[in-house]
């Protein structure tokens, strides 16, 4: 769709013209598998995402819709094995299907994120063989929508001072407290759910939406992941059957080993969102004329330009590193943090230099820039924030905690 704005011919951006951007060839490095899943996923991106997503984000709604097709194309739990719900897939599979997905938009990918990374995962991996039989399939196939309670109103970057508890009542726990910025849990069937026993130990826990006491209400006024939508976990006496309770798994560790899985995820997709900004404002730059010339024909466009495939390709780089070692079950989590921190970082300064070789036009919904800078705010913060993920790399290089 051409149209006309006085001032030169530009496209609106609800056409999705995106192309991929491999200045080192790095695909070469992908299997067959790879390429095939990544393009299967930016097709359904163009198809469904792209044509609806400005909407949904401009309402502040969330595209439930779309959970179906997300379980069709095998965004949830790409890499966890296929009789337990996942693809089957390796871990740079689960990484170019997050960055096709966050292509398209933050808050679908965080709708697999979560999904996969952080419901599927820690049943699959601190589950009962019953959870796992019970839930793991109607979460691959996205007839279940679950969601991750660990942040609580006072304790975000550190959950370790959790107060969400839990007291031995025979057959059942009885669960009380609040988890708080819960992506999906007004629309969630089931929370993992982690809190304190009797000993100040951390269990995991699958609570059903059903439990009486047990409410999820919608957080209002976001300005950022607008199409994914966030809420609270009220726990009021809700009565959990030990049989939801994850049965070895004790302390902090079991939502920190999920938290990798998905920061892994999120530095692969923070990669799309950088690349979509990217593509869009150097399609701009040839098309929009100033001064009798297209703008990409100033040095000062072409220096934002240059840097931005730089430091996407620099990110590529890293992150494909990142697979392989993940794939080898070498990946440390401090390396993982290093990774996470430095793509979204590196996507937000990418989407803000994108905005103004936009100008104007790049505060519209008619490019997708100001969605994904807006959506990469909350990127930087989840999931430990750039701050907390520095401290991690410096403990890591130090051997000093700066935490304690
Ligand atoms: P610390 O004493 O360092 O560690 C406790 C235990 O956990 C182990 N551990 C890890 N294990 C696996 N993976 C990791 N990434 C791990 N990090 C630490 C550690 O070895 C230790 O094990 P053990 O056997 O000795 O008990 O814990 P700490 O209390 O000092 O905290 C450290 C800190 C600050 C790094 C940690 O609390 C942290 O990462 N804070 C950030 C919190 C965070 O990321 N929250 C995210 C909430 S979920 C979310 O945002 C979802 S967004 C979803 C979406 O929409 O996409
Ligand atoms: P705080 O921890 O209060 O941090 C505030 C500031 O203080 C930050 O800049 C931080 O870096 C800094 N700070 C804190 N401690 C230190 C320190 N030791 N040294 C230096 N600086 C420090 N959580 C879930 O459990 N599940 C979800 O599904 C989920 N989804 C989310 C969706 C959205 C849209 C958002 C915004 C958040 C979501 N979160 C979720 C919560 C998210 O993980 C937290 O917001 C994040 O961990 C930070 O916690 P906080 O907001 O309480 O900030």
């Amino acid at each position: 769709m051409m149209k006309e704005n006085g001032t030169g011919t530009v496209r609106s951006a609800k056409e999705d013209r995106y192309q991929h951007h491999d200045y080192y060839q790095l695909d070469e490095l992908l299997s067959e598998d790879h390429l095939l899943a990544r393009e299967a996923v930016r097709d359904w991106v163009k198809k469904e995402v792209s044509p609806i997503i400005e909407d949904y984000a401009n309402r502040a709604e969330c595209p439930h819709h779309l959970f179906k097709g997300l379980a069709e194309i095998g965004a949830f739990g790409p890499s966890l094995p296929a009789e337990y719900g996942g693809g089957g897939m390796d871990e740079i599979a689960y990484g170019v299907i997050m960055q096709e997905l966050e292509r398209g938009d933050s808050g679908i990918r965080s709708m697999a994120s979560v999904q996969g990374s952080l419901v599927m995962y820690p049943i699959y991996k601190f589950g009962s063989e019953a959870q796992k039989q019970k839930y793991l399939p109607k979460l691959g196939s996205g007839e279940y929508i679950g969601c991750f309670g660990l942040t609580e109103p006072d304790h975000g970057s550190n959950p370790g001072g959790m107060v969400t508890n839990i007291k031995d009542d025979g057959d059942a726990y009885i669960l009380n407290g609040a988890k708080m910025w819960i992506t999906n849990s007004p629309v969630a069937d089931i929370a993992v759910v982690w809190a304190k026993d009797e000993e100040g130990k951390i269990r995991g826990m699958v609570v059903e939406k059903d439990m009486k006491g047990f409410s999820a209400p919608e957080i209002h006024g976001k300005w950022s992941l607008r199409a994914s939508i966030t809420g609270e976990l009220v726990f009021e006496d809700v009565r959990v059957p030990k049989e939801n309770v994850f049965p070895e798994i004790r302390g902090l560790k079991g939502p920190l080993s999920c938290l990798s899985k998905a920061r892994y995820g999120i530095a692969w997709g923070a990669i799309g969102a950088a690349l979509d900004c990217y593509d869009s404002a150097l399609r701009y730059s040839k098309e929009r004329e100033q001064f009798g010339k297209p703008i990409g024909q100033f040095q000062l466009t072409q220096k934002k330009l240059a840097e931005m495939i730089t430091e996407i390709t620099k990110a590529q780089l890293l992150t494909w590193r990142l697979g392989t070692l993940a794939n080898e079950g070498r990946a440390t989590p401090a390396q993982i943090s290093m990774a996470k921190r430095n793509n979204v970082n590196m996507a937000l300064e990418i989407a803000r230099e994108a905005r103004q070789i936009h100008g104007g036009m790049g505060i519209t919904n008619e490019y997708p820039i100001m969605r994904h800078m807006m959506n990469l705010e909350t990127v930087l913060t989840y999931e430990g924030t750039h701050d907390i993920h520095l401290l991690i790399t410096g403990m890591d290089v130090t051997g000093l905690n700066a935490f304690k």
